[in-house]
């Protein structure tokens, strides 16, 4: 058979299988735990806190959902790349320049993998980062407020996939391209792949909030670039990425990345490669990109723009980069706790690869090579590869440990979990899981120190696992206890957009960190209220700003004339409680961008244009006191040019300051 033709029926070989495993097996065979048994795992009574917290990607609804394990109760939904109605996020006007990137204002994005910040190797609980997939960005969430307070955006990228894995130290987070593209992207026929297309992976100096930014670029083959992971222990200083599409496909990838029967692990001494960086052997490359940040006294982003990063050839720091041949296109690539191991999941492929970082540490001395790419050793498969897992099933994709010598596969295609030992490299149990699993997560599962009591399985289809809701299901997670010798499954639950990955940690690690209130006495935003007082009106031009403050159960001011036609009317409104728990909304007749919710101590802005004379009712919208119903108010707003006077019933000191500040415009308006 050519080349071709077997490409072609191994292709058709694979959709046959995909579409015979994805929902064809239903429970077969293994004893199932009884109802009771299982109820009993993953009950958590009424008032009693889960055991762990865990952060599920929301796939393409760009937000992060939070659940308590064993429970799956979904906890809270973090927005980062797409703006939700729930907080505000993204519709207010101080979380607005978070979506602001080098292509605009961009709302939506796809989420696929949180990661948690490690202090020597260990995830410490104090951010967590995501990476919006689209327009390649990575986010910190502040895991003391569980907001999103960060986001850089990634030049010279296209698709932040394999993003945003950490380093021990917590130094660094990276990114790597997707897709290739043109670098810098340029107007270049398609069919110039080969010779223009290049992709880049990024270090991202992640370690202190509010300074996050691109370290270096290196510049890399035109492959896709689809994982990566951290070494560790012995591997330390080291990072491993996956790559498929070594062909250097440029059309119907789906059978011309698939001939070679290996791609690629391109593994990276990130240490050699910052020393020849500050060495000076990097060149300064044109980019454009965007550095958003949530000031945290003021709550209010800003967004800075830079146009340079560090771009460095890995020719020009030989000795600083291999490429590890591994069957066949790896999709993950996880390091086991003790750091010696490094597993790719060759999607493809029908055994599961582990390389030793120890052979490939001897590899590289002993210069086994087997020619290069761009400048890039290629070192000899048998001489890094310590063994390979026979008939795990099929479409091994992500591996996960259980810190006692133990590997957990997620097989796609075959839709199950498959248990191995290793340096044994054996199967010892498998388990099926509904259906088609993408990640799997161990608390702790890709670091030095795991928790390793749960495996959570994320599936991609789930047909019939719940009350039918038309053409889309919800996607789902399933727990299932490992501490046993064979895996035990607990619970299905269902999850908000697709979970490709998740992370998760002891409770402890978090709880008491967590905010209850901001304090009011430190908010430096420009336009508190911090007490009813400073509550007020006034006019700047066709700009009016009203300084509002929102507690149980008012708004002051509450009524508020002197509006125009043509006026552009900013609320700032403060929510002065200093309690946990207490927020208010705010939502006025017409508005067309959004509401707002305030948090407690916290100052947000509506803006709205009224179109038409009349008056307008404002209410809050977050039942916050037995009289939620009574806390509203009115606009009147006039023709353009009306001698109504710009007038708010605040306090009887607010209302003088506030004519004071008014009176030259005011002034002005009458004679017009
Ligand atoms: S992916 S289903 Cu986007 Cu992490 Cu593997
Ligand atoms: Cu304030 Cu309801």
């Amino acid at each position: 058979m050519n080349t071709n033709v077997r490409t072609a029926v191994l292709t058709a070989g694979i959709a046959a299988i995909v579409a015979g495993f994805a929902y064809a097996c239903r429970p077969t065979g293994r004893q199932v735990l009884t109802a009771g048994d299982v109820a009993g795992k993953v009950y958590v009574p009424p008032g009693q806190y889960d055991e762990y917290y865990a952060f599920l990607s929301g796939g393409f609804n760009g937000q992060i959902g939070v659940y308590g394990l064993p429970s799956g109760r979904l906890l809270k939904i973090v927005p980062v790349f797409s703006q939700n109605p729930e907080t505000g996020y993204g519709y207010n006007e101080e979380s607005k320049p978070m979506f602001e990137t080098s292509h605009g204002f961009v709302p939506w994005d796809d989420t696929h993998h949180p990661e948690l910040s490690q202090t020597n190797g260990v995830p410490d609980g104090r951010w967590l980062f995501i990476n919006g997939n689209n327009t390649p960005r990575i986010a910190r969430i502040d895991l003391t407020t569980f907001e999103t307070s960060e986001i850089l955006e990634i030049p010279n990228a296209a698709g932040g996939h394999a993003s945003p894995f950490t380093t021990p130290d917590g130094r660094y987070v990276v990114s790597a391209t997707r897709f290739s593209v043109p670098v810098p992207n340029a107007d270049v026929p398609i069919e110039t792949y080969q010779k223009n297309f290049r992709g880049t992976l990024s270090f991202i100096k992640a370690d202190e909030p509010g300074k996050m930014d691109i370290a270096f670029q290196v510049l890399m083959p035109g492959y896709n670039y689809d994982l990566g992971h951290a070494g560790k222990g012995p591997s330390d200083g080291w990072f491993f990425f996956t790559t498929y599409n070594s062909e250097q496909a440029y059309t119907k990838l789906e059978l011309n990345a698939s001939k070679n029967d290996k791609d690629f692990i391109a593994a990276i001494n990130y240490r050699a490669m910052e020393q020849c960086v500050n060495a000076g052997k990097a060149q300064q490359a044109t980019a454009d990109y965007r550095h958003n940040y949530v000031d945290p006294h003021s709550r209010v982003a800003t967004s800075t723009r830079s146009t340079s990063v560090k771009m460095i050839d890995p020719r020009d720091c030989p000795g600083a980069l291999f490429l590890l041949p591994t069957p066949k296109s790896p999709h993950g690539v996880d390091v086991d706790p003790t750091g010696e191991y490094i597993v790719g999941g060759g999607k493809l492929a029908t055994v599961i690869p582990v390389h030793s970082f120890t052979k490939l540490a001897r590899a590289i001395e002993q210069k086994a090579f087997d020619g290069e790419i761009d400048g890039i050793p290629i070192l000899k498969y048998d001489a890094t590869i310590a063994g390979e897992v026979q008939n795990p099933g099929l479409g091994p994709l992500h591996t996960e440990f259980d810190g006692r010598g133990f590997a957990y596969t997620s097989m796609f295609i075959s839709s199950e979990i498959v248990k191995w030992k290793l340096g044994t490299w054996e199967v010892v149990d498998r388990m099926p899981v509904y259906y088609s699993i993408g990640h799997l997560m161990i608390p702790g599962g890709d670091s030095k120190q795991p928790w390793g009591k749960y495996v959570l399985a994320m599936n991609k289809i789930t047909k019939d696992r719940y009350l039918p809701t038309g053409p889309e299901l919800a996607q789902s997670a399933q727990l299932i206890d490992i501490t046993g010798e064979k895996m035990k499954m607990l619970l299905d639950f269902p999850t908000t957009g697709e979970p490709h990955y998740a992370q998760a940690l002891p409770a402890t690690l978090i709880k008491d960190k967590s905010i209850k209130f901001h304090r009011l006495s430190e908010s430096t935003h420009p336009h508190v209220s911090k007490a009813e007082t400073e509550a007020g009106i006034s006019r700047t031009g066709k700009t009016v700003h009203v300084k509002m403050v929102a507690i149980r159960s008012h708004f002051t001011p509450d009524n508020i004339e002197g509006v125009q036609i043509g006026d552009t009317v900013l609320f700032h409104v403060t929510n002065v409680e200093q309690d946990w728990d207490i927020l208010h909304g705010f939502a006025v007749l017409g508005a067309n961008n959004a509401e707002l919710i305030i948090g407690p101590g916290e100052t947000r802005t509506l803006k709205w244009v009224p179109r038409n004379p009349g008056v307008y009712p404002f209410y809050c919208t977050d039942f916050c006191s037995a009289l939620h119903q009574e806390m509203q108010g009115y606009v009147r707003v006039s023709p353009a040019g009306s001698r109504v006077p710009l007038v708010a019933n605040v306090s009887p000191r607010a209302a003088t300051q506030a004519a004071r500040a008014q009176a030259l415009p005011s002034a002005k308006r009458v004679e017009r």
